[in-house]
């Protein structure tokens, strides 16, 4: 597959069983192994990790036990051709963080998290991977005069200095969602990402991770907030997905909804030489009514979405782009786009 040097990431949670808050699961769930094993044939090289898709039984082990079974897995992923991308402590189901995790109203629950991603750091170290992803899951509020927004801000550069100090050479993407699981979150888009880093220790090492379908749901384009962390050369990786308007988080195949949104995407990227940057990631989800034996359709079709959509990046007529915006005749450039699309199609 030629892939224009862009290298293609998802995570263990991108192939699923399809429940959701109003029914079980409808798909038998794939072993750990089995979803490995079909990464490098739908164009995969790099998966995405929480700390316990990599070590399940992290809580029960000490230090060292998550040492030997992150080493494992590694041999594990050295076997089918992988790498790790990063690894995110997932600090939204444990019954600790209820009601938040770094910006918890207990101390305990703070305690806890902290200890979490520390752990999550350590197994990025066995994995070879130095990038460690924050998606600020539970950081937020059901109830506006529960917390203190300003101590959460306080609380957030905390915890990210704790974590920083902890290791000197992790680089840390916070990846920001405006709602879901909480009503209203603390970090919502790529400006309060990028200010936040801005307060930490090591500003350096502090960046973000875009998703697509958070940009949506946030009223933004992401294309727009693409270019806004790239500017400012924080944008680390992304998760491009799609969305339809204002819903519940959909996880669809990249440029399902809205091939012209995608398409802005990739150009963005393009412009900005991101294959050389980061990795491309997909936090795709199957429809719910997909078959199980057919449930990986999305990941290859998002990858094909893309591919074709810096084909047609490629193949446009800079120049001729340039003199339409000079004569400011949009309405062709208009059609320069949407012909491009459809000619793809
Ligand atoms: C949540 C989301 C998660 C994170 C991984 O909406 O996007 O998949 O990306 O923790
Ligand atoms: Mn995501």
């Amino acid at each position: 597959m030629e892939t224009y040097g862009y290298r293609f990431s998802f995570g263990p949670w991108n192939i699923h069983e399809g429940a959701d808050p109003f029914g079980p699961a409808v798909r038998k769930p794939w072993s750990f192994t089995s979803k490995l094993q079909v990464y490098r044939a739908l164009g995969y090289t790099a998966i995405q990790l929480h700390d316990d898709d990599a070590v399940p039984d992290l809580h029960d082990l000490s230090p060292d036990g998550i040492v030997q079974a992150t080493r494992g897995l590694r041999h594990r992923l050295d076997d089918e051709g992988l790498v790790a991308e990063f690894v995110a402590p997932r600090l939204w189901e444990h019954t600790s963080t209820i009601d938040g995790a770094f910006t918890s109203n207990d101390p305990l629950a703070r305690a806890y998290a902290l200890d979490r991603a520390k752990k999550a750091i350590d197994i990025s170290q066995e994995l070879q991977t130095d990038l460690i992803v924050l998606w600020l899951a539970r950081e937020g509020t059901y109830l506006r005069e529960a917390k203190d927004a300003r101590r959460a801000m306080d609380q957030l550069v905390a915890a990210i200095d704790a974590l920083l100090a902890y290791n000197p050479t992790i680089r840390i993407a916070i990846e920001p969602k405006p709602n879901e699981p909480m009503d209203i979150a603390y970090v919502p888009t790529i400006g309060h990402g990028l200010a936040l880093a801005s307060r930490t220790r090591d500003p350096a090492r502090v960046g973000v991770l875009l998703e697509s379908a958070h940009a949506i749901l946030a009223g933004l384009d992401p294309s727009d907030e693409i270019a806004f962390a790239l500017s400012f050369n924080k944008l680390w990786s992304v998760h491009l997905n799609d969305q339809n308007g204002l819903k519940y988080d959909q996880d669809r195949s990249f440029g399902a909804v809205d091939l012209r949104r995608a398409f802005n995407q990739v150009r963005v990227l393009e412009a900005s030489n991101y294959a050389q940057i980061g990795m491309v990631g997909m936090d795709v989800k199957a429809l719910r009514s997909q078959p199980e034996e057919v449930s990986t359709k999305h990941l290859r079709n998002s990858i094909q979405t893309f591919l074709r959509l810096v084909e047609l990046a490629r193949s446009l007529d800079q120049a001729q782009i340039a003199a339409l915006i000079a004569q400011r005749d949009y309405e062709e450039l208009d059609w320069l786009i949407l012909d491009g699309l459809m000619r793809q199609a």
